[in-house]
């Protein structure tokens, strides 16, 4: 398998999404479209993490308030694989303001609000890389997919 097949992204269910039973829609869009899950935990953070996991946006007007809503209940995090995952999992997950979100992406389909988006998912591979460390110091479990030659070429 290609080394493109095999990019990993963070994807993770925000309080709102976890509170508003989205959690079995958003993994179900992930695995419907060919992605592989390799991490899944239901974790209520830290602020200190959180703080950490949103480092670049510390000097953001926006930032206590993003805070106080990703510590306001737990979240759902996963590690998804697959082709092109960053980039593919940023086009599922729809624009950052969900009134600029097209319909059929997660935010466009369920959410009207920057400050109540549903989801998040990494920017960049390098982004995905220390997100994925940061919510898994664990490691992440590693197992064969039968599924792959139907899926990749
Ligand atoms: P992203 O989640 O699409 O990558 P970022 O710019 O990285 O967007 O911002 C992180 C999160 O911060 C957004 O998903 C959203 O929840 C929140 N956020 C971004 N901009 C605003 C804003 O202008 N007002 C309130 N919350 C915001
Ligand atoms: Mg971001």
């Amino acid at each position: 398998m290609s080394n493109k097949n095999a990019e990993r992204t963070y994807i993770m269910v925000k309080p709102d999404g976890v509170q508003r039973g989205l959690v079995g829609d958003i993994i179900g869009r992930f695995e419907k479209r060919g992605f592989k899950l390799i991490a899944l935990k239901l974790v209520h953070a830290t602020r200190e993490h959180l703080e950490d996991h949103y480092g670049d946006l510390k000097g953001k007007p926006f930032f206590p308030g993003l805070i106080n809503y990703m510590a306001s209940g737990p979240v759902v995090a996963m590690v998804w694989e697959g082709l092109d995952a960053v980039k593919t999992g940023r086009s599922m997950l729809g624009a950052t303001n969900p009134l600029a979100s097209a319909p059929g992406t997660i935010r466009g389909d369920y959410a009207l609000a920057v400050g109540r988006n549903i989801c998040h998912g990494s920017d960049s591979v390098e982004n995905a890389e220390k997100e994925i460390k940061l919510w898994f110091p664990e490691g992440i479990v590693q197992y064969s997919h039968d599924l792959a030659p139907w899926i990749f070429e």
